[in-house]
């Protein structure tokens, strides 16, 4: 039993990192329309494991969590399951898929769910990289790097749904991917945003306010697709949020990771994903 652990690690040890930049990627065709199964996207994949997957031949240089906020959207996870698997073993990445779902019939509060998917996932792992993505959003081109940088990262700034345009500088929605310490260094997101809209703006004067600045990639290899979809019932915009955009530096270090209160009323391990059901409260 010794000597097998010892030739096993041998053997790991012998084996290269992976490159940078992950050899072969491009531009892939994608459709936001097709119909598939949650069995027929296992048997395509049936080497991630509980949402899980490293490549064999090298050795990732960073261990990503991938987040995604939910409530009832499973078509939408469907396709980007059945996209993103392959998407990120094209991409040699070793990662996790985590989906964080609100319980019903509460008011949506997309941010708090990205602390809680960060909190959890960091006590099944020594992630170094985190990875939060709307669920209906799937990337055109394999370039589109799914890694942390040296700052956080806005990899959505070229959506079909703004015209594979930025609409607004500071637009910071959709895709943005944090190291550890750069989320650690902004205390997560606000949790005080319920329903549409806000959070990710607020996030970015958060970023700023700690002294990072934000990278994008180019647009050329950044286009990707967002499922079409009218807003969801349970996550009207308030409207309310402008003063607390502007006053993100001043909260920053009470409201986000450190005051985060929630309830997991229950955890799935499936095949693609972990499943983490919330009960976050509701807005006073
Ligand atoms: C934009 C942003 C998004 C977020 C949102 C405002 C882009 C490309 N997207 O998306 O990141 O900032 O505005 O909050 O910039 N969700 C559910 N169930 C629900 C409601 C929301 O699963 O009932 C999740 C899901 O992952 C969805 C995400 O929250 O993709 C964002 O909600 P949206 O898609 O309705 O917002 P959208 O498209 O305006
Ligand atoms: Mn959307």
């Amino acid at each position: 039993r010794n000597t097998e652990n010892v030739s096993s690690n041998i053997l790991k040890d012998e084996l290269p990192m992976c490159p940078e930049v992950p050899p072969n990627l491009g531009p892939m065709d994608i459709s936001t329309q097709i119909k598939v199964t949650f069995e027929s996207i296992i048997s395509e994949n049936l080497n991630v494991k509980s949402g899980c997957w490293k490549p064999q031949s090298c050795v990732a240089q960073q261990k990503i969590a991938i987040i995604i906020p939910f409530r009832d959207r499973e078509q939408h996870l469907k396709v980007w399951l059945y996209y993103m698997h392959p998407f990120l073993q094209e991409q040699q990445g070793n990662y996790c898929v985590y989906v964080v779902e609100q319980t019903q019939n509460t008011t949506f509060n997309r941010a708090k769910l990205m602390n809680i998917g960060f909190m959890e996932a960091g006590k099944d792992n020594d992630f170094d990289c985190f990875i939060f993505s709307d669920v209906d959003i799937i990337p055109m081109d394999r370039r589109n790097l799914y890694r942390c940088s040296k700052n956080p990262k806005h990899m959505a700034n070229s959506v079909d749904k703004f015209n594979f345009q930025l609409p607004y500088n500071t637009l910071f929605g959709g895709i943005v991917a944090f190291s550890k310490q750069q989320f650690l260094k902004v205390n997560g997101l606000s949790n005080m945003f319920w329903g549409w809209g806000g959070e990710d703006d607020e996030l970015y004067n958060r970023v700023v306010a700690a002294g990072m600045k934000i990278e994008r990639p180019a647009q050329s290899i950044a286009k990707s697709k967002m499922i079409f979809h009218l807003r969801d019932p349970g996550n009207k915009g308030t409207g309310k949020s402008f003063h607390l955009i502007s006053k993100a530096a001043n909260r920053m270090s009470i409201d986000g990771l450190n005051s985060l209160f929630y309830n997991i009323t229950e955890r799935e391990e499936h095949m693609l994903f972990t499943k983490i059901t919330v009960q976050i409260g509701t807005p006073e």
